[in-house]
């Protein structure tokens, strides 16, 4: 089975990396997309509906306002995948009290100590309150827990009445949030909606969240549905998002059964927690955590750097201008998810950092340049007194000045070659002309 995010890029990278994007891609891709989806627990039905909308959206050419038609085809898939999974969750910043249910090991006690953190650094104060009544360890658990993130702890080691624990730690607490533990079962029942309804009536809740395991798949659709027709939830928070392949079947069937998604836990530590934001969750299962943003400064980078091919060639290809032409690349954000998004799926990160890295020791080298030399390379070519001072000058090795010149030179005769050769030239403006080429030496 493919990771959702591995076979959404790949399926991505097949449309921004095709010669021309017409209706055939477009269906192409609507198939890979199905596929994906399919072998990834989401409902069939529904991923049906989503890919139709998205073939009929790319397709509609009224909505390309601006963009390339391989730029509208990725915009398309990114919002009809955020809508698929619902509204944003953005949690009030004031005094209010919380309290997490659902079945065993679905991850209620590591969310609540999750939520005391994620309230903390907002600056509010924090208490855990120990409710899980029927685990012989679950009050040891919580107060550890509470003690891990330094917050306040309230519970009675013992007590199996959950309202004498509640009176009690309603006495005492003067914190800002509250967020109390409750116990599991390994089934819904009839006596865990007993206990749920003491615990609301006591607390008197502002938040009662479902706690959903990311691992059960479709099933959380269901689960939502029966714990709301009980005590009712404000809202899922779906754990084990890390290494789930189950993971879009829940997330989908949670948000399809009416209930909102509150938060994401993605891994065991305490900082792995985030209020649901489907644009941003959907980038980053694409590979690019803000994708409209990076549009945007792709499209005005363009724009600003005359990276229009007809202009391209005509400029005289300087030390100076090529690296314009490289810090250009570098504005848009950390080269991976630039290259990213010109159809290089899964950039291998050490690749990724070397090209920051060098690009740190290019802009030493041109800033140590001459305005005689950055306009012309000859002076630097044959002289390796001058490499000498650049290299000391700029701090870096003899062999990073050389290799830059060697960079340069190799884009050079490249543009050159282009220039002589018509053919050749079509070709690798249309190349351009698709936002898929790739720098010289990156
Ligand atoms: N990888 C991963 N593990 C998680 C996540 N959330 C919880 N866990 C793990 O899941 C296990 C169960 O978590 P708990 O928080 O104890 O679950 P619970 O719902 O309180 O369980 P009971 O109290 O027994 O009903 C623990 O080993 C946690 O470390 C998550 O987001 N990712
Ligand atoms: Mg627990």
């Amino acid at each position: 089975m493919v990771d959702l995010g591995k076979g959404l890029r790949n399926a991505l990278a097949k449309i921004t990396g095709a010669s021309i994007v017409d209706e055939k891609a477009v269906k192409e891709l609507v198939k890979e997309l199905q596929r994906v989806l399919i072998s990834n627990d989401v409902n069939v039905k529904l991923v049906f509906e989503l890919t139709k909308e998205i073939e009929k959206k790319a397709l509609d050419a009224e909505l390309l306002k601006g963009l390339s038609m391989r730029e509208h085809v990725v915009k398309v898939v990114y919002e009809e995948l955020a809508n698929l999974l619902g509204k944003d969750y953005k949690p009030e910043l004031k005094k209010q009290r919380i309290m997490v249910q659902g079945l065993f090991g679905s991850g209620k006690t590591t969310s609540v100590g999750k939520m005391a953190l994620f309230y903390k650094k907002k600056g509010l104060s924090t208490a855990l309150i120990a409710c899980d009544v029927e685990r012989p360890a679950a009050y040891e658990q919580l107060e550890q827990l509470s003690k891990q993130v330094n917050c306040a702890f309230y519970g009675i080691k013992g007590e199996t009445d959950v309202k004498k624990i509640i009176k009690y730690a309603l006495e005492k607490t003067k914190e800002d949030i509250l967020i109390l533990d409750s116990a599991g079962r390994s089934a819904f029942d009839e006596r865990l909606t007993e206990e749920l309804k003491k615990i609301v009536d006591a607390y008197n809740p502002d938040k009662k969240f479902l706690v959903i395991s990311a691992d059960i798949g479709q099933v959380a659709g269901k689960q939502a549905e029966q714990f709301n027709n009980s005590v009712g939830i404000d809202g899922v928070i779906i754990t084990k998002m890390d290494g789930s392949a189950k993971g879009g079947g829940a997330l989908s069937a949670v948000s399809v059964s009416n209930s909102n998604i509150a938060f994401i836990g993605y891994g065991e530590k305490m900082e792995d927690l985030e209020p649901f934001d489907s644009k941003k969750f959907v980038g980053r299962l694409l590979g690019f955590p803000d994708l409209e943003t990076l549009m945007e400064k792709a499209k005005t980078i363009a724009e600003e750097q005359q990276m229009d091919p007809e202009k391209l060639l005509e400029q005289e290809l300087t030390l100076k201008t090529f690296y314009e032409q490289l810090k250009a690349a570098k504005k848009m954000g950390p080269l991976g998810k630039v290259l990213g998004m010109m159809g290089a799926p899964d950039v291998p990160k050490e690749f990724v950092e070397q090209s920051e890295g060098k690009m740190k020791k290019y802009e030493s080298v041109i800033n140590s340049l001459t305005e005689e030399e950055k306009n012309d390379y000859n002076l630097l070519k044959k002289s390796s007194t001058r490499i000498q001072r650049i290299s000391k000058g700029a701090g870096v090795s003899v062999e990073d000045v050389k290799t830059l010149l060697r960079e340069f030179e190799k884009a050079k005769k490249m543009m050159n070659l282009f220039k002589k050769n018509r053919g050749m030239r079509g070709k690798i403006e249309k190349m351009m002309k698709s936002g898929n080429f790739k720098l010289p030496g990156m």
